[in-house]
């Protein structure tokens, strides 16, 4: 576990967040290779269900042991496995792309994830979350410093009560071609949809979940009454087939993508597919990542159904300092990571420092037989004590698998 103070603090309608804390896993081969996967989950699941705690424990209690039966572990079959436990995508997603950046790097020819996914650009470019700010002069400042750096699409957090004036402000102080959008976090009931409605006039790119996430009949309303603005899923789907729901419902015309909503990046990758036939567009979401969760997320924006700029940013829009070569915008571009898996890895110093906080989580990779692994969970509810079963040893050719905490 990871904690990155964050260079001004991030307000959304559900929180405000002073620090990044990131839980990292790692897995590494019997040859040594690493590869590494970062959890976007929260401390508090005040954005989805999911938090880190949870996570640390889903891993470890229960994905890790359905990877013990496998012979061959890869990420495709990891993302198959885990179908068997239900939610938990943010834990799903960062494990399987541990297993993913180590399967990468340690391929006969190792490829990059953004190869490896179907990338067809070598940048993508890059937008900006603005969280909601005190005052106008405030939000205002904001903007214009983003505007300067080179954003090419602004995001506005906005909640009841800070909406429309926000989005009037930016748009006489920066004029109406600044591509803008907007996100709502759920904040807004039925109740308040005239608010939303007056928005349209804006000229906005699109309204991202204005209405709760179990409310897609809102979003269906909501879209009847607006004349041009798009509407925008993002807690509502996570998974192809919320998305495919969604979609018919005509709840939304633009899918935000966040790999850990979605339960990784070959799901990711297929609800982009999904959409594309759709003819909805999609985007790569954000979650506050640090520079491993941020690589892969820019190896996932370069494919070719991703034609709206994402929350994508350099490191220093929320990081003094990354755990990884920060990720850096070049006139409005970040470079897509070309090295093998996802490209970065942690600094070793984070690492040392973040294990003499907490130690690591390490879990060793044992092969098991289906039972052995039916009476491990059927002892699972034990606590994080749970009595050791015998299993083989890891033989050499077998993954060992360890998630650092
Ligand atoms: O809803 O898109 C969101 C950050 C944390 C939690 C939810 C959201 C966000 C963002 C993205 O707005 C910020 C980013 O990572 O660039
Ligand atoms: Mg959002």
């Amino acid at each position: 576990m990871v904690r990155l103070p964050l260079v001004t603090p991030f307000r959304t309608s559900f929180m405000t967040e002073y620090h990044r804390d990131a839980l990292l896993v790692c897995v590494r081969t019997p040859e040594g290779v690493e590869g590494w996967g970062e959890c976007v989950a929260m401390r508090e699941p005040f954005f989805s269900s999911d938090y880190l705690s949870a996570a640390a424990d889903v891993i470890q209690r229960f994905l890790v042991p359905l990877l013990e039966t496998m012979d061959d572990v890869t990420a495709e079959a990891a993302s198959a496995v885990f179908t068997a436990v239900k939610g938990h995508p943010m834990a799903k997603a960062a494990l399987e792309t541990a297993i993913l950046d180590a399967q990468l790097r340690s391929a006969s020819s190792p490829v990059s994830l953004a190869t490896y996914l179907g990338a067809t650009h070598a940048t993508v470019r890059a937008g900006v979350s603005v969280g909601i700010m005190d005052s106008i002069p405030e939000l205002l400042e904001a903007v214009s410093g983003y505007l300067e750096a080179g954003y090419q699409r602004i995001k506005l957090k906005i909640e009841p009560g800070w909406d429309l004036t926000p989005v009037a402000e930016v748009r006489k102080r920066f004029g109406g071609d600044v591509p803008l959008q907007v996100d709502a976090n759920g904040a807004y009931t039925w109740a308040q949809a005239d608010d939303l409605v007056k928005l349209d006039d804006h000229g906005l790119l699109m309204i991202e979940q204005p209405f709760a996430y179990d409310d897609l009949w809102s979003h269906v309303r909501l879209g009847r009454r607006l004349a041009t603005t798009p509407i925008c899923l993002d807690e509502s789907v996570a998974s192809p087939n919320e998305v495919l729901t969604a979609v018919e419902m005509k709840a939304a015309r633009i899918i935000n993508i966040k790999p850990g909503r979605v339960g990784g990046y070959l799901r990711a990758k297929q609800i982009s597919e999904l959409c594309a036939e759709h003819d909805v567009q999609v985007w790569v979401g954000g979650m506050l990542e640090t520079g491993i969760g941020r690589a892969a997320n820019l190896a996932l924006a370069a494919l070719p159904n991703f034609k709206l700029v994402g929350d994508l940013s350099a490191s220093e829009r929320f990081f003094k300092e990354d755990i990884t070569d920060p990720v850096v915008m070049n006139h409005g571009l970040i470079k897509v990571p070309d090295g093998p898996g996802i490209g970065v890895a942690p600094y070793k110093d984070v690492l040392d420092e973040a294990a003499e906080k907490a130690p690591p989580i390490v879990i060793p990779f044992v092969r098991r037989s289906p039972d052995q692994v039916q009476s491990l969970l059927e002892a699972a509810w034990m606590g994080p004590d749970m009595p050791a079963l015998a299993g083989e040893p890891a033989s050499a050719h077998r993954t060992a698998v360890a998630a650092l905490a």
